[in-house]
């Protein structure tokens, strides 16, 4: 799905097929890590866009790779998929570490695991800083990293740029703070994430759009998504929430600083929520419509076309968050929104339930059913 660099440039620099060399030098890092880094620092200052690829192997680190950079040119880092280039800070070190504060330094990172990373402060794995461009992360996996601080897995922030996380996986993050997972965002831009899953990361995430998030634990707040902004725009839409526990805020909790920000929270399912399934703070109230939210009748924020109705999943205990076909929150979500793949209207939720076969569309449009993150996949037009 993601095989075009996103690099705004020209790919000016590939490289391919460094010799992996198993275990540790005592003298320093392996001569790979040292050729990896050797090209970070060269594409930071060589005036052009440059891509460096990761070949499938285990790199252990003990130091982290970084990148700095104050010219407009953007890197990609791609590696050969989550499970075949990982990199491993054995539980010592930060494993990477991005930072620019220039326009047009656009970051991408794809297919490449992060795993056993430690920080003593934010990103236990990876710490990206793109203050005016973009940072792209698809197709990775983040696996058991620590931060003292803030982001057990990640922690990307941006002032004016965009942070994306499209389609990754985090398990097994822990942070002191807060942010087991993942902890994004931009003062400026948008942070949009899509399509991740979240699973036994302890301390808060953050999330926006189609992400399932089960299991996730906190002693302080949030075990869920945890969205905070000062003036912007919050959207929470079709994710499926189910088990996360907190201190406050087992689902959802939402913090809005000043009164200009806007939220919108739509087309959810927030169960089992422990000890609540929503909850918001800060000069806006925001309003929760056309989600399923256990408990959530009576409350103040518990909006329009909002049902309080197990959601009937298939099998919540194996991880299968799809819905069984007797569930309330099939054609329930917003009628307002895009409907889903099958011409239906909106399901609550991460996936979708499909009412039709494969390739039938109310109005002759095609879709497919694909293998994506969730048991039962998830569903794109085509
Ligand atoms: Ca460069
Ligand atoms: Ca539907």
């Amino acid at each position: 799905m993601f095989t075009v660099c996103r690099c705004r440039f020209a790919v000016a620099v590939v490289v391919v097929g460094l010799v992996l060399v198993a275990g540790c030098n005592r003298n320093g890092p392996p001569p790979e890590l040292r050729a990896i880094q050797d090209l970070l620092d060269e594409a930071a200052g060589n005036g052009r866009a440059d891509t460096i690829r990761l070949p499938a192997g285990t790199y252990l680190l003990t130091e982290p790779l970084t990148y700095t950079s104050d010219e407009g040119f953007g890197l990609c880092i791609i590696g050969a998929g989550a499970g075949r280039t990982i990199l491993d800070g054995q539980d010592r070190t930060q494993l990477l570490r991005l930072k620019s504060t220039v326009a047009g330094s656009d970051f991408t990172i794809r297919h490449v695991e992060f795993r056993n990373g430690r920080s003593a402060q934010y990103g236990g794995a990876l710490q990206v800083e793109n203050d005016a461009a973009a940072t792209r992360v698809d197709s990775c996996a983040f696996r058991d990293s620590r931060a003292g601080v803030l982001g057990g897995g990640v922690h990307a922030v941006a002032f004016d740029g965009e942070v994306t996380f499209t389609d990754c996986v985090f398990t097994g993050n822990t942070s002191a703070d807060d942010a087991g997972g993942l902890n994004a965002s931009s003062l400026r831009g948008a942070v949009t994430l899509t399509g991740n899953r979240f699973e036994d990361n302890h301390a808060g995430t953050m999330t926006l759009a189609r992400n399932l998030l089960h299991d996730n634990t906190t002693d302080n707040v949030v075990g869920g998504i945890a969205v905070a902004t000062s003036v912007g725009t919050l959207g929470i839409f079709h994710n499926t929430l189910d088990a996360n526990a907190a201190a406050d805020g087992g689902g959802i909790s939402i913090y809005c600083d000043q009164a200009g920000a806007r939220t919108e929270v739509s087309n959810n399912i927030i169960w089992r929520g422990t000890p609540n399934g929503f909850t918001s703070s800060g000069a806006v109230s925001p309003v929760v419509a056309y989600s399923d939210v256990q408990d959530g009748t009576g409350e103040p924020w518990f909006g329009t076309g909002c049902i309080d109705a197990d959601p009937l999943f298939v099998n919540a205990v194996g991880g299968d968050y799809t819905l069984t076909s007797g569930s309330p929150c099939i054609d329930a979500g917003d009628p307002a929104s895009p409907p889903d793949p099958d011409g239906t209207v909106a399901d609550m939720g991460a996936f979708h339930f499909p009412q039709r076969a494969e390739g039938a569309t109310a109005d002759g449009r095609r879709w497919t059913q694909m293998g994506g993150l969730g048991p039962g996949g998830r569903e794109v037009e085509n």
